[in-house]
């Protein structure tokens, strides 16, 4: 009996320890960085949160919305054109240099446009690869968005504002790192204590965004 009142003390004191971590990350000039992947790691034993794995991305006035998703392994990516044109949808693994790791293995959907108030042309893909995916459109050359598949369940896209708040970490070591589609290389990865309490960390990074281009032909940007 006194066995089983221990071990139910201790369930119950492990899930108060789940912890907060905010993240701000900040650009190369000490600026908010806005579209950051913040994800952490850690080796505590605890509950982990579950990871989103479904997630939608639109086509809409010749641009992926949101520009960056951030799922978990396994997650289903639904694709629909709200367009009243049709947009070709490349997706694949993205290297160093914002390429196709290898084009050959892209996966390629045409999405018809929207006629009137009928249902979007829509389409879907399961990622089971983690890592860092790129979004292009063949017939629209300026389009350009970006998945994240993460291989930790704590992963959050940061605001315009560089924030992002990771909840239920267990209280004790863990790390951080950052991705983000403007980046030359991987980071190093930030070491932090959470504290049960919760934790606060600034992460300042070499990451230069590029400025957003109009893109060409595009009547609605800046509108
Ligand atoms: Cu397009």
């Amino acid at each position: 009996m006194r066995a089983i009142l221990f071990c139910s003390l201790l369930l119950a004191a492990s899930a108060a320890q789940a912890a907060d971590l905010a993240v701000t990350v900040m650009d190369r000039n000490g600026k908010p960085l806005a579209d950051a992947v913040v994800l952490v790691d850690s080796g505590v034993q605890g509950l982990r949160p579950a990871p989103v794995l479904e997630a939608t991305i639109a086509q809409e006035k010749l641009r992926f919305v949101p520009t960056v998703t951030v799922v978990g392994l396994g997650a289903k990516i639904n694709f629909s054109n709200l367009d009243s044109w049709d947009h070709h949808i490349i997706l694949g693994l993205m290297g160093a240099g914002g390429v196709y790791v290898d084009p050959g293995l892209n996966t390629q959907m045409r999405l018809a446009g929207r006629i009137g108030s009928k249902p979007p042309a829509s389409d879907s893909k399961v990622l089971s690869q983690p890592g860092a995916y790129l979004l292009g459109c063949h017939i629209h050359g300026s389009m350009r968005g970006h998945i994240y598949v993460a291989d930790t369940p704590w992963a959050k896209l940061g605001g315009e504002d560089g924030k992002a708040l990771l909840q239920g970490l267990p209280e004790g070591p863990a790390r951080v790192r950052i991705w983000h589609p403007d980046q030359l290389v991987d980071g190093t990865p930030t070491a932090v204590q959470v504290a049960a309490t919760g934790t606060a960390v600034t992460i300042t990074t070499q990451i230069v965004p590029a400025r957003r281009k109009r893109p060409a032909g595009d009547p609605y940007f800046g509108g």
